[in-house]
């Protein structure tokens, strides 16, 4: 049994040993020549007049691109077509693309991309949801879920809680940044090595950009060096940049932008903006929930309408919301497109609610974790449709809760740390533990699709290509498992290669999680097929019932029989039969309704809960992660090693988004956290240095590859617990219970500014009484 075992990573050796071979470490050919972007340094305005001529006479420089030069469609928009590859005319936010410079090197060609005088008339810019709200500035229309009558709840509510709240965008980060590497072929063919999570998406808009069919465009991407989101539609500029650039001169060119262009260019996770008003009764239970959400779209649409729907598809994360008003607004703001970043969407769908509750609970002097447990969703069939009319039939979030309450020692720790702050002035610490129910499928159900080729040699060795991409995730040692189990050999026999639309057309991104329980069940398929061909030779030499044979550790047996897997295979192939295979899986049972925001967009829900602990300084706003637990729902694990270094992964980087990752812009709309000196990531530092995770023991009622859970984003929202741990100690800084009007992130800046805000309404408080 190849599946449910902690093999490490298929590439973890390369990683550490730095062999692997990313992008950009591929030999270039001769003649390769360096591509750099021009960006506009205006957030709106007209271009007037565009001189390239510096740009042009720089050393090295062999050719200068704009729009007219782009032989198909000036267009790279994933699903709405208003991204431009190049400004024309138009620039909408400051960091966009104008033109592309090629030179002879890398170092030439981004010297050059700054020598151009650019004339632009200014127009007005928009540069936060607020203001697109203001504004009625939006890429896409409205998205609006009611259930029930809300307005008249809230109007009986005993209690209500009202109130706005801001979370910032994160950049990805990944540690490779965006590259593609395009190398003509003959008969205008084009091949592409692209850092990319969508090789089928970047194929289309390539071949759309060239003015050429899709079967003229390979792309392949043997490994990312992290994508989170970032490179599932954001590495099609510079995929098509790199090949019309390749296309026009006939040469191989090469496209990897320094970390600071990257940032400048692309697009980060929606920040949001909300107004939420929560009505409920004595006990804590809630009875209404209004919400208004406004994301931070950027210029154009690029993902944000499935990101927004699943912002509304997770406004209820754990808990039922019988009466409820969802309303999601796609705010156009002149700033980076706003795109997939781990939890698309569901995260800054989730936190409004939490960010509720915790003010439920505190107004009512309850402990959170009460109230939460009082309003989750029923374990008994009761209470459990959400707000979208899918009936959550696989709830384990009770057990699992009570099994973390006890194994991180909750409820005597709430005690030590109460005990704690009545001694400390000015140290405070808290503690939260919070929930996590994830969808778990892409919210549009046609992309629910994978394939997959496995092919078996006759030396008994086995390739296996699928339609996932490799960034670290596993997906590759996941399939590779699955195949290695089917067809009852060592892992070791069996390989994954790059990513390659060549192999497995039509591909949906390596996203929302389903990377392996996609490809897993598509590449099982495969090796199924071929799994039946080997049985029925068997079955034929030994004289038995197909039914009797066993496949397992190197050999097909019966009771009685017993021949290796490589003397089968060829065997088989003397007998002709078809020793490869392709496979391919569609997840049943979805559906979805745009107009109404109703049916079963997920095949399945993921759970989990973490405790947070930490300790905040309140005269400097510093703080530190004291411990960690956290319990998540793997289903049956098809690899431990991997799902724990997930959760701990998607943990740490939800908690850089909710504390030190903030992303600032200029008055002028420039952003100017545009590299690691200002942009501050988590460290090894801000790690706890208690950090305990644990996979829940638990079978995925849904038939699942090997009943396995998704782990790839849902751990990402663990990370509210460190954030309201970090509220739970500001507000002990008051006597009465006030609730810290804390934004995320929750910087030392932002802690600092709540813990005056507790301490200036306790002041007034103690005035007025
Ligand atoms: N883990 C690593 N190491 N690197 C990544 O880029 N991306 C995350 C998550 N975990 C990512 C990662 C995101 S955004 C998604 S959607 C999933 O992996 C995608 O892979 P999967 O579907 O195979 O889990
Ligand atoms: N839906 C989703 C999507 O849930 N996750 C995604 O990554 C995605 N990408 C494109 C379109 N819909
Ligand atoms: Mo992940 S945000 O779905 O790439």
């Amino acid at each position: 049994a190849e599946v449910g075992l902690a093999h490490p990573h298929e590439s973890a050796r390369l990683h550490v040993t730095g062999e692997a071979t990313y992008t950009d470490d591929i030999p270039e050919l001769q003649g390769t020549l360096h591509a750099a972007l021009g960006l506009s340094q205006q957030a709106h305005a007209r271009i007037l007049a565009i001189d390239l001529s510096a740009v042009k006479a720089a050393p090295g420089v062999v050719a200068v691109f704009t729009a007219q030069d782009i032989p198909g469609a000036n267009d790279c928009g994933p699903i709405i077509h208003d991204d431009p590859i190049l400004a024309d005319g138009l620039v909408q936010y400051v960091g966009q693309p104008i033109f592309i410079v090629v030179a002879t090197g890398h170092d030439a060609a981004r010297r050059a991309a700054r020598l151009a005088q650019i004339d632009y008339a200014p127009l007005p810019a928009i540069l936060s949801p607020q203001a697109a709200r203001a504004a009625q500035s939006y890429v896409l229309p409205p998205m609006r879920l009611v259930r029930g009558d809300p307005a008249r709840a809230l109007l009986q509510a005993p209690h209500s809680v009202k109130g706005t709240l801001e979370v910032g965008g994160q950049e990805q980060f990944y540690l490779e940044g965006q590259i593609s590497y395009a190398i003509p072929q003959e008969q205008d063919g084009m091949h592409v090595y692209c850092s990319t999570q969508h090789p089928s998406e970047m194929q289309q808009v390539i071949a759309h950009a060239l003015g050429r069919s899709a079967h003229h465009v390979l792309v392949e991407c043997r490994r990312m060096g992290g994508g989170f989101g970032g490179k599932e539609s954001q590495s099609a500029i510079w995929a098509c940049a790199a090949a019309v650039s390749a296309a026009r001169l006939q040469r191989p060119v090469k496209l990897r932008p320094d970390r600071d262009d990257d940032m400048q260019v692309s697009g980060k996770r929606h920040g949001f903006y909300y107004e939420y008003e929560v009505g409920y009764d004595d006990s804590g239970r809630i009875l209404a929930a209004r919400v208004e959400m406004v994301a931070d779209a950027g210029f154009s649409a690029d993902l944000s309408g499935p990101v927004a729907t699943r912002a509304v598809c997770h406004f209820d994360n754990a808990y039922f919301l019988s009466e409820v008003d969802i309303l999601a607004l796609c705010g156009k703001t002149n700033l980076q497109s706003n795109t997939a970043f781990r939890g698309f969407g569901g995260p800054q769908g989730a936190i409004a609610i939490e960010y509720a509750i915790d003010e439920i609970a505190r107004n009512l002097g309850l402990d959170p974790l009460t109230v939460r447990r009082r309003n989750f969703y029923g374990k008994n069939g009761e209470r459990n449709i959400t707000p979208y009319g899918q009936k959550v039939t696989d709830n384990v979030i009770h057990a699992l809760v009570d099994a973390l309450e006890v194994s991180s020692d909750y409820q005597h720790r709430r005690q030590q740390i109460a005990a704690f702050n009545q001694a400390s002035p000015i140290l405070k610490k808290g503690l939260a533990l919070t929930p996590v129910k994830f969808g778990i499928s892409f919210n549009l159900p046609h992309l629910n699709q994978a394939g997959a080729l496995v092919h078996v040699y006759l030396d008994g060795s086995v390739l296996v290509n699928h339609g996932g991409t490799e960034m670290g995730q596993g997906v590759n040692t996941k399939v590779a498992q699955v195949v290695a189990h089917t067809l009852g050999i060592p892992l070791q026999q069996v390989r994954c290669t790059a990513a390659d639309t060549s192999k497995v057309a039509n591909t949906s991104a390596t996203a929302a999680s389903t990377g392996s329980d996609l490809n897993g069940m598509a590449a099982q398929d495969a090796a199924l097929h071929i799994r039946h061909k080997l049985t029925a030779v068997a079955a034929a030499e030994f004289g038995v019932d197909p039914a009797a044979l066993l496949f397992a550790d190197g050999r097909v047996c019966t009771d009685r029989h017993s021949i290796s897997f490589t003397e089968l295979v060829k065997k088989a192939y003397l007998q002709r039969a078809q020793l490869w295979s392709d496979g391919f899986y569609a997840t049943p049972d979805l559906h979805w309704d745009t107009a109404t925001l109703t049916g079963h967009p997920f095949y399945y829900f993921a759970y989990g809960a973490a405790v947070s602990e930490v300790v905040i300084d309140t005269l400097t706003g510093e703080w530190k992660l004291l411990r960690v637990d956290a319990l998540y729902d793997t289903g049956e694990s098809l690899n431990p090693a991997i799902d724990i270094g997930q959760v701990e992964g998607g943990f740490i980087q939800g908690v850089g988004w909710l504390t030190t990752e903030e992303l600032w812009w200029n008055q002028d709309g420039k952003l100017m956290t545009h590299s690691p000196s200002t942009y501050k990531i988590p460290a090894i530092c801000d790690c706890p240095s208690d950090f305990r995770v644990a996979l829940f023991r638990n079978t995925n009622p849904a038939a699942t590859i090997h009943r396995s859970k998704a782990s790839g984003e849902p751990p990402l929202l663990l990370a509210f617990s460190a954030f309201f741990a970090i509220r739970d100690a500001i507000a002990a800084v008051a006597e009465q219970r006030i609730n810290p009007p804390l934004k995320a992130p929750a910087t030392s800046e932002a802690i600092l500014n709540a813990v005056q805000a507790v301490q200036a309404a306790q002041i007034l408080r103690a005035m007025s009484s």
